[in-house]
């Protein structure tokens, strides 16, 4: 099978021999391009991936609301406070979308929101960073959106029918986040020295972590093959990583802003770019936990959920009180 050539530390993808009949049907069905759709049988595996990527994906959303969500009120103008509080309002309808695909698979939002709590669960790393300048809304919609996007558009073909449309929804709304954080980047870009400093000093920050946002190298990736074998995932980790490499650098030349990688360089051979080590001790630092915002993200989950807890309490006194009142009635 096509996937067996992913290389993965994670466990060895079945062939179609060592499948049961039930499985063997499932991947025929995969590989003939059939969406699945909830009500359908499905291994116990594929849901358990599907349940762990959808459910961080959608953390990865309302995690995502708080480094922009520092800027709306220091927002340069009025037309620019009005185009970020739209989009951070975008990002938190991702993120429902999500957790409602999430859930046609069995898993309840209160135990999604557990495992982002407890730390079960992760959520990009990339939220991790601070948004010190408004150069760096700039940057977010341009590098953060635009990998976003990247890993986003193959996820509206995935297998499983909720996510895939629940992508096709999100990749409209994406490209519109990364058109104006490029936007940001260029008005900066045409501006004074201090203005040009800002831009080139955000991008310094957000590049590495950016390309990180496409998870370990092939090699080190546990998932990927069994997930390209199910068409949860189209793509490998570094193929998406270096389409993000090659779109992004012509724009960061286009406007008068410096790749902050001495190794980047053309290769006429493989028709891309060669690309700097990245550093994957930080990736795996933030991961645990010790990234420079993680404890601080944390709190402000866990601190939205406490807050709300006499939202949920009332809606569910509610709910018993009429479902009581519906059984008397029969
Ligand atoms: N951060 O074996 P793989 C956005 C974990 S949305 C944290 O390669 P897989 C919108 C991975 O979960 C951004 N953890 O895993 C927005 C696994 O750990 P686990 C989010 C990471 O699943 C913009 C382990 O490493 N997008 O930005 C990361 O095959 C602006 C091994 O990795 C999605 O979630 C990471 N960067 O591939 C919002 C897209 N990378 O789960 C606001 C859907 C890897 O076993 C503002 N997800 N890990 O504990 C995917 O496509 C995949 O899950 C990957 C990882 C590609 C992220």
């Amino acid at each position: 099978m096509y996937a067996q050539e992913v290389k993965s530390t994670g466990e060895a993808v079945k062939s179609l021999k060592e499948m049961s009949p039930e499985e063997r049907a499932f991947q025929e069905k995969i590989d003939a391009g059939v969406k699945i759709e909830p009500k359908d049988w499905m291994p116990e595996g594929y849901r358990k991936t599907l349940i762990r990527q959808i459910s961080q994906h959608a953390h990865s959303e309302i995690v995502g609301e708080l480094p922009e969500g520092n800027w709306i009120t220091r927002a340069p103008t009025l037309e620019r406070k009005a185009i970020l509080l739209a989009k951070v309002q975008d990002e938190a309808g991702h993120g429902l979308y999500l957790y409602c695909a999430a859930e046609t698979l069995g898993v309840s939002r209160d135990e999604m929101t557990e495992q982002l709590l407890s730390g079960k669960a992760k959520y990009s790393s990339i939220f991790n960073y601070p948004t010190l300048t408004w150069a760096d809304i700039g940057a977010i919609g341009w590098l953060v959106d635009g990998a976003a996007i990247m890993n986003q558009v193959p996820l509206q073909r995935c297998s499983y029918g909720p996510y895939s449309r629940a992508m096709i929804r999100i990749c409209k709304e994406e490209s519109f986040h990364q058109r104006q954080g490029y936007a940001i980047m260029m008005q900066l870009m045409k501006g004074d020295a201090a203005q040009r400093e800002m831009a080139q000093d955000a991008l310094n920050r957000w590049w590495w972590p950016s390309l990180m946002m496409f998870g370990p190298s092939d090699a080190d990736s546990v998932h990927s093959a069994q997930s390209m074998a199910w068409k949860i995932k189209q793509n490998t980790n570094d193929e998406l990583r270096q389409k993000f490499v090659d779109q992004t650098v012509p724009q960061a030349e286009f406007i008068g802003l410096k790749i902050p990688d001495p190794d980047l360089k053309w290769n006429e051979e493989k028709g891309g770019y060669d690309f700097g080590e990245i550093d994957w001790n930080e990736f795996h630092e933030v991961l645990k936990g010790n990234g420079p915002c993680n404890k601080e993200r944390m709190e402000a989950r866990r601190k939205a959920w406490n807050d709300g807890a006499w939202f949920r309490d009332g809606l569910m006194a509610h709910a018993k009180k009429r479902a009581a009142k519906k059984i008397a009635a029969e």
